[in-house]
């Protein structure tokens, strides 16, 4: 139970992300108190017992109302971030999401906005920059630094020093060779193996994971 005196916060997104995000606010947040989802399709009602009371034209008034924190709930990279830097430029704040079940260096460093799912492993003085997800059972080393609203999805295995750009989608399961670079709003395919940098705005897969044809810009969006 949320305590009293706690901040109310609202979610973006009612899929399954939203689902993941409310029980782990839910587990590690007593601090604060879910108001409502938001969602795309404002239609009325429940997931896992919390409402969808409607979309972002609310954003304004709940503000008005004195509601200062929220989070974003959707996956999509491009969208989450874009509903993020929207949500702070109305003043919100940005809250995280971090699994009680989830392993997290004290000397990591977690923007706002992230989620960290559980089972997953965040190393030694890594940073996760804004509305970063590192996903189920995700592992993700010694420094290692992940750029704004990149996604590491569940299952993956980041090594020490990789570096990650925004937006980039790392998919289930995808393994990472120390020190290598992913450049933003690239989409690693699941199972891949990365044994070298892959370039920004391209698919990759395989094994080792070989860069395909540069992504149009809206295929991401
Ligand atoms: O601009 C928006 C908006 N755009 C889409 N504002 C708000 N408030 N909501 C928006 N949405 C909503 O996000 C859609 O209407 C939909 O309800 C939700 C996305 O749900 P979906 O289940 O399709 O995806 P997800 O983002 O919850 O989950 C994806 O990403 C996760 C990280 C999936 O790929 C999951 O498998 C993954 N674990």
């Amino acid at each position: 139970m949320p305590a009293p005196e706690a901040s109310p916060v609202v979610i973006l997104g009612a899929g399954g992300h939203a689902k993941v995000v409310i029980e782990i606010l839910r587990d590690s947040r007593p601090d604060l108190r879910l108001v409502g989802l938001l969602d795309a399709d404002p239609s009325p009602r429940s997931l896992l017992g919390a409402e969808v009371i409607g979309d972002d034209s609310r954003l304004p008034g709940l503000r008005r109302e004195g509601v200062a924190k929220a989070f974003v709930a959707v996956g999509d990279n491009r969208r989450r971030e874009a509903l993020g830097v929207n949500l702070q430029e109305m003043g919100f704040e940005l809250v995280k999401a971090v699994s009680p079940r989830a392993c997290v260096s004290p000397s990591a460093r977690l923007g706002s906005g992230v989620a960290v799912m559980a089972g997953a492993v965040v190393g030694a003085e890594a940073e996760l920059l804004d509305l970063v997800i590192v996903n189920t059972g995700a592992l993700v080393d010694h420094e290692c630094r992940l750029a704004r609203a990149a996604h590491v999805a569940p299952g993956c295995a980041l090594a020490g020093r990789v570096s990650v750009g925004e937006r980039a989608l790392l998919g289930v399961g995808v393994s990472v060779v120390p020190g290598a670079s992913i450049g933003a709003d690239a989409v690693v395919g699941a199972g891949s193996c990365v044994i070298s940098d892959i370039p920004a705005g391209v698919v990759a897969k395989g094994l080792p994971a070989r860069p395909g044809e540069a992504l149009p810009r809206g295929d991401l969006a």
